[in-house]
C-alpha cells in the first residue's frame, strides 16, 4: 500500500508547491522617486510603482509583496524569505547595490527563484561604474531603460516564464 503526506509550511504553502506571489525588491534611495532628479528618474513615485505592479500581477493571477530598503542585509533577508515561501519570482531593482553586492548576488543564488533585474535608466548609457551588475551574474533576466514601466514588464516576463511550472 502506498501513502502520500502533503506536507504544509508555516505560511500555509503546501511544501515543494511554489507560491502565487512574485517579491518586488528595490534597494537604496528609491524611495526618494518622484520627489528628486525627475529629469533622470521621472515623476512617478514608489507608490506608483507599486500600483503598477499590483496591476500586472493581478492580470496573470499573482499576488505582489512589495518591498523597498536602504540596507542591504533587510535585500538580502527578503530575498530569503522569497525562496522559503517559493515565491513565484523576483523582480528586483537593486540600486546601487546592483554594482557592488556580492551578497546579494549570493542570495539569490543561493535561493534558486527566478530572478529579473530592473533598472529605470540605461545603466549601459550612464557612468562607466554602472555598467557592471553582479546581480546579472544569477539574473534569469535583465531589463533597463523602460522606466517604470521596466516592472510591469517584468512581471509579464514572470508570469510567462513561471506559467507551467505553476499549473
Ligand atoms: O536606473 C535604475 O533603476 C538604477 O537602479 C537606479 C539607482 C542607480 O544607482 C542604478 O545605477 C540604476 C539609483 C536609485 C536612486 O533613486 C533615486 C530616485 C529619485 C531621486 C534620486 C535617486
Amino acid at each position: 500500500m502506498s501513502s502520500c503526506v502533503r506536507r504544509i509550511s508555516p505560511d500555509g504553502n503546501p511544501a515543494g508547491m511554489m507560491s502565487d506571489t512574485v517579491y518586488v525588491i528595490n534597494g537604496p534611495n528609491l524611495n526618494l522617486l518622484g520627489t528628486r532628479e525627475p529629469e533622470k528618474y521621472g515623476r512617478a513615485t514608489l507608490a506608483d510603482v507599486e500600483a503598477l505592479c499590483r496591476e500586472a500581477a493581478r492580470r496573470h493571477g499573482l499576488a505582489v509583496d512589495f518591498h523597498q530598503s536602504n540596507r542591504e542585509g533587510e535585500i538580502v533577508e527578503w530575498i530569503h524569505e522569497a525562496g522559503q515561501r517559493k515565491a513565484a519570482g523576483i523582480v528586483l531593482n537593486a540600486a546601487a547595490y546592483t554594482h557592488t553586492s556580492v551578497a546579494i548576488l549570493d542570495a539569490i543564488t543561493a535561493v534558486g527563484v527566478p530572478t529579473i533585474e530592473v533598472h529605470i535608466t540605461n545603466i549601459h548609457a550612464r557612468e562607466e561604474f554602472r555598467h557592471h551588475s553582479y546581480v546579472s551574474k544569477a539574473a534569469k533576466a535583465v531589463l533597463c531603460g523602460f522606466g517604470i514601466d521596466g516592472y510591469g514588464l517584468a512581471i509579464d516576463g514572470l508570469a510567462a516564464m513561471t506559467k507551467a511550472r505553476r499549473s
